[in-house]
């Protein structure tokens, strides 16, 4: 860590990673297999981020591991159209109903900036309305009411953003569809989309109310804007066919990242053809990327997509050890009447430090930062390696086993008598 706060600002290429909230110094992690992580003193970690949700596999999956090595035989990189990049594209129109046409990117966040200039293209409208504590990536209009590392860090909003950018980022509450209905009144004819994540998971995990996502399908279909489902979390792991799927709602876009590039960087957006035919070169909206759709990248999503699709038992997997893990910490909350609550969703759950529901940004906030770095830390001494936030998730995958998650269950009980 000395070494690298010389080169590198803060020691870290993403500034969550660098444990500020928790007060540690970051494990540098050297390896990984199945649910595990070994840092660079050799110590093993049950890992609950897995790279913060692309190894829904478990890390070095074999079926991805060996279609990269093979890969790798045949080059890294052309710049040039090839047939695994139409594979891709098809492979995904094909098996996710609402992705009529989709484009390939390097991040979560090139997939939204992308997708949000569509949106504005499509539209001719400026406004975009995002919710507070959902985020989006670290596109500059996104940066307003942020969540995930501007969350953790307490600065909702970033320096270096142009009151320009951010005066047509209108932002609303989530679960309240009288705030977005308020921001369309406001602000008639000029709202070219709503961006939400579906599930919430970057002010830790925030459920969807009952109503909530159709009544933003009802207010975009009224008012003549796009609904863009931010999915780079919840995309291939709530279904296969992601909040959509399991919700069963229809976005206009979709934007991806995460377990699409089945560990190597990849976004991606796709949804409607006509609004997706706006894109050069066929269409006005520019966007491009030297790497975009690299063979081997692509080579990892579709391995990693093609092994989640033809074996639906992943899912059920994921839902039953859901169940287990997140099901075991509300039991023990109760149990020894903890001030903390729990959402959670199939592979996807937090432990909020707050007694009261958390149902949207400012309630999420209510949480106590300090007693949640406590918990890390002691979690993190037992073995256990959860994300350095109060305003993440914990991502399980299909290598966690019932006696894993049991063993956690068992370390969480031991905290909460502490
Ligand atoms: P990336 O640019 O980090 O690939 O994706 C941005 C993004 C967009 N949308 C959602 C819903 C996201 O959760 C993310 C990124 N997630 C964070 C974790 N909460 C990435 C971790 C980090 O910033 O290092």
């Amino acid at each position: 860590m000395e070494r690298a706060v010389k080169v590198i600002p803060g020691g870290v290429n993403s500034p969550v990673r660098a444990f500020g909230s928790v007060g540690l110094v970051p494990r540098f992690i050297a390896r990984a297999d199945g649910p595990y992580v070994w840092d660079v003193e050799g110590t093993r970690y049950l890992d609950y981020v897995g790279s913060w949700g692309p190894m829904i596999l478990g890390h070095n999956d074999p079926a991805v591991r060996t279609a990269v090595q093979e890969a790798c035989e045949r080059a890294l990189s052309f710049g040039a159209a090839t047939e695994l990049e139409v594979q891709v594209a098809e492979y995904i129109c094909e098996t996710v109903p609402h992705i009529d046409m989709i484009r390939m990117v390097n991040s979560g966040t090139e997939a939204v900036m992308s997708a949000i200039r569509l949106a504005r293209g499509f539209t001719g409208r400026n406004k975009i309305v995002k919710f507070a504590g959902n985020y989006h990536g670290h596109s500059d209009c996104m940066l307003v009411a942020a969540g995930s590392g501007v969350m953790t860090a307490g600065v909702p909003d970033s320096a270096g953003v142009p009151a320009g950018c951010a005066q047509d980022t209108l932002t609303a509450t989530y679960n309240d569809l009288s705030s977005v209905e308020a921001l369309f009144e406001g602000n008639p004819g000029q709202v070219a989309a709503v961006i939400v994540e579906p599930v919430a998971a970057n002010m830790g995990v925030v459920l969807p109310a009952d109503g909530f996502l159709e009544g933003l399908r009802e207010l975009c279909d009224k008012q003549g804007a796009l609904l863009i489902f931010d999915e780079v979390i919840c995309g291939f792991r709530l279904a296969y066919g992601g909040a959509a799927e399991r919700f069963g709602i229809t976005p206009d876009l979709v934007t991806y990242g995460k377990i699409i590039g089945g560990g190597m960087p990849v976004g991606a957006f796709g949804g409607r053809r006509d609004v997706m035919g706006q894109m050069a070169p066929v269409g006005p909206v520019y966007q491009a990327g030297t790497l975009s759709g690299n063979p081997i990248a692509m080579t990892a999503g579709l391995a990693q997509l093609v092994e989640l699709h033809d074996h639906p038992e992943h899912y059920e997997r994921l839902e039953s050890a859901g169940t287990r893990l997140f099901g075991g910490i509300k039991n023990l909350l109760e149990r020894f009447e903890a001030p903390c609550t729990i959402n959670h969703v199939g592979s996807l759950g937090s432990v909020f430090f707050t007694p009261d529901p958390v149902v949207d940004y400012a309630t999420a906030k209510k949480a106590d930062t300090a007693r949640f770095a406590e918990y890390f830390r002691f979690m993190l001494e037992r073995g256990f390696y959860l994300a350095p936030s109060q305003f993440e998730a914990m991502f399980l995958n299909t290598a966690h086993t019932d006696a894993m998650i049991d063993e956690t269950l068992g370390a969480i009980e031991e905290f909460l008598k502490a």
